[in-house]
Parts: structure tokens; sequence; C-alpha cells
């Protein structure tokens, strides 16, 4: 059984924001995937390069994620509120699952979509991140209204199609929704190699077209030990 299937059961109380037509959608994608494949790879392009109905496959797979605490989420009680939505590796599901989920601007205050690439949690903890740090701009709810959806399907585009230099840097991407604003955060995995986040950085503000709004870079040790209204980024682009 899928993550999307099982996803809005786990907890009562936080359903996952999956409409009910997804899980279907992905179910019709993988058996559309397993047929002719024998050792159950997807076909893709690269098998069949004649047909359309093949699908395009991502340089890595992502797991997207969905919390929402209901209250200030706090360091104890973070991972347990994390829920493992769904995994894709091709293009094609990437839209099956993004056409499907409820719209950033319409969550709940304090929830989060993190998008990381499988077999990374999205928490400082994840060997992949304990080094990293995060870039993050705020948007403010007034004025960035529902064109948050769209600079959240940029950054995740730019994330699952490398459009990002150094992408093996890249572990993930987040949007939090939050009382007045919304945020945008892309995870890397190290934090002290300026030049290569400086180029990170740069490519994503032009990607959100922000080149007026400060983008913070912040280390995972920062955010860790200090909490949230302490924490001061390390430096800005
Ligand atoms: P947040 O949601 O990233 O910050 O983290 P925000 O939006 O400034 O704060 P909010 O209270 O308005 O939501 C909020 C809190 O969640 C942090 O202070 C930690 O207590 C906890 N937390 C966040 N993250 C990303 C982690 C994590 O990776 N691991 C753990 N253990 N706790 C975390």
């Amino acid at each position: 059984m899928s993550a999307v299937e099982t996803a809005p059961s786990v907890d009562p109380t936080t359903p996952a924001p999956v409409d009910a037509t997804l899980a279907s959608d992905v179910n019709a994608t993988q058996s559309t995937e397993t047929k002719g494949s024998e050792d159950d790879q997807p076909v893709t392009i690269f098998h069949d390069r004649m047909n359309y109905n093949v699908k395009h496959p991502l340089h890595n797979e992502w797991t997207l994620w969905f919390d929402n605490p209901g209250k200030k989420a706090n360091v104890q009680s973070w991972s347990q509120n994390l829920k493992e939505i769904v995994t894709f590796k091709t293009i094609e599901d990437f839209w099956a699952v993004f056409n499907n989920i409820v719209k950033v601007s319409r969550l709940d205050i304090s929830s989060n979509y993190h998008l990381f690439k499988k077999g990374v949690r999205p928490e400082w903890e994840d060997p992949a991140n304990e080094h990293g740090g995060k870039f993050s701009v705020q948007l403010p709810k007034n004025r960035t209204g529902e064109a948050i959806n769209d600079l959240w399907l940029y950054t995740l585009l730019a994330c699952i199609g490398e459009q990002l230099p150094n992408e093996d840097e890249v572990t993930g991407a987040v949007v939090s929704v939050r009382k007045v604003f919304f945020r945008i955060s892309l995870w890397t995995k190290t934090s002290d190699n300026r030049e290569v986040l400086d180029g990170i950085g740069k490519k994503l503000k032009e990607t959100l077209n922000i080149p007026n709004m400060p983008l913070e870079f912040t280390p995972h040790s920062d955010a860790a030990t200090k909490g949230p209204s302490e924490t001061t980024g390390r430096f800005t682009i």
C-alpha cells in the first residue's frame, strides 16, 4: 500500500492534505509503470523513445512530507508530527501529486510541506542535514496571496529539475504557513562552503524573482541551539 493511501488515516487529528483522487491517480500510474517491466522499474523515455505513454525519469527520487502540529512545534515533538505522503521518480508522477494536493494558500496556519530527496527526513538530525543549513525567505501573506502557490511550484521544479547549481548540495525544500507570512526554505547538506552556497542562493532568488527581498542563510546548528526567535542568519543574499 502506498504512503498516499495510508497518510490520511495515520492520525485523524492531522489529516494529510491529499485530495481523494490522488490515490487513484498514482495507482493508475503505477499499473502503467509496471507494464512490460520485469524488475518493477518504470518504463521511461529511455526505454522507448517512440511512444508518448512512457515516463520521464527524474535524476533523484523525491518524497513529499507534511506536518501540521496544530500548535507551536518543539524539538521533542518535531519528528512524530512529520507525515510521509508519497515518493515519486518521474516528472509525470510529480504532476500527479502536485495537481492533487491542497494548495499552499489553503493550508492551515503552522502547516509545512517538505519535499526532500528520498531517504532524507526533513529534520536537522538526519545525517544528510546535520552539517547543513537553509536559505529562507519570508513572504508577507497580505502581499503574496495566491502567488505563493506558484512560488512553491517554481521552488519544487528548480529542485527536481536540477536547476540549482551544485544540486548534490540540496537536500530538500520546505514551505511554511505562518500567521502573517509564508516562508520558503531550501535546505543544503553543508553550511561552510560560501562560494557554493552563494551560487545556490542567487539562483533561488532568480527563480523566485525576488531581487529586493533578503534571502537568509542559517546553519541548522544555529537554529537547533538558539530557537527560532534568536536565530540570526549567517549571511544574506
Ligand atoms: P520552525 O517551524 O522551523 O520555525 O521550527 P518557525 O516557523 O520560526 O517557528 P514556529 O514556532 O512559528 O513554527 C519551530 C520549532 O520546531 C523549532 O524551534 C524546533 O523546536 C522544532 N523544529 C523545527 N525543525 C526544522 C526541527 C528539526 O529539524 N528537528 C527538531 N528536533 N525540531 C525541529
